[in-house]
């Protein structure tokens, strides 16, 4: 197998550290999608990363569908409950998580890949304030617990991580880190990791 994907991706950030974790070695093939001459529609018509490559050549994304996968390849450190409710809580918490990346790139590509011209201010803010909306409701649900769901590292945390890290990456005026004192908690106990540490978008 190999992974397609880029170091600034926070989805293809998860999906790497959840191989740490599970502690299964992935290839990654840098792809850079916003290049004209990108070749990622070979493997994903959507044209995004991160993209699996399997070893019978088929091709798996997205982010969550990887994930699920991968959590299958071992037994070893389930990050995902097997089934009911505590799977669907985690889910909701990636699904959460996932939100924040999906509504925060948006509003970054209108004030970065349109013409100013056509920029919407109002799509922005529309979009920043599902960012916030959000995180509110990761700190509520987060409230004095060690992790996201449960009393171990699970997908909930390492897709949480992900997304405040991307934040803190392409956003840090939005100082999330001095509003809610809960989730730095939880995100300087997961940059303790390996699989975090390795996976750290370069430096802007
Ligand atoms: C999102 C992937 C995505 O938007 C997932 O895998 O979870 N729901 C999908 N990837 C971006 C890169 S990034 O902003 O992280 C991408 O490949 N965008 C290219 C495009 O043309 O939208």
């Amino acid at each position: 197998m190999k992974l397609i994907g880029s170091l600034t991706s926070p989805y293809v950030r998860k999906v790497r550290i959840v191989f740490s974790e599970k502690k299964i070695e992935i290839p990654l093939v840098l792809e850079n999608v916003w290049a004209n001459d990108t070749q990622i529609a070979r493997s994903n018509p959507l044209g995004k990363v991160p993209c699996l490559i399997l070893n019978d050549g088929g091709a798996m994304f997205d982010s969550r569908v990887i994930v699920e996968y991968v959590d299958t390849l071992s037994p070893a450190n389930r990050l995902i409950p097997a089934t009911g409710k505590e799977r669907a809580a985690v889910k909701t918490w990636e699904a959460l998580a996932d939100g924040i990346l999906d509504a925060s790139i948006l509003a970054r590509l209108e004030a970065t890949w349109r013409p100013a011209e056509q920029q919407s201010k109002a799509w922005i803010e529309r979009q920043m304030s599902k960012v916030d909306e959000s995180l509110q409701a990761m700190a509520n649900a987060l409230g004095e617990q060690e992790w996201c769901f449960g009393n171990h590292i699970s997908l909930a945390d390492i897709s949480t991580g992900c997304a405040l890290g991307y934040l803190l990456f392409r956003f840090p005026d939005l100082a999330w880190q001095q509003r809610f004192e809960n989730l730095d908690r939880l995100y300087q106990k997961l940059l303790q990791r390996s699989s975090f540490i390795e996976t750290e978008p370069p430096a802007a």
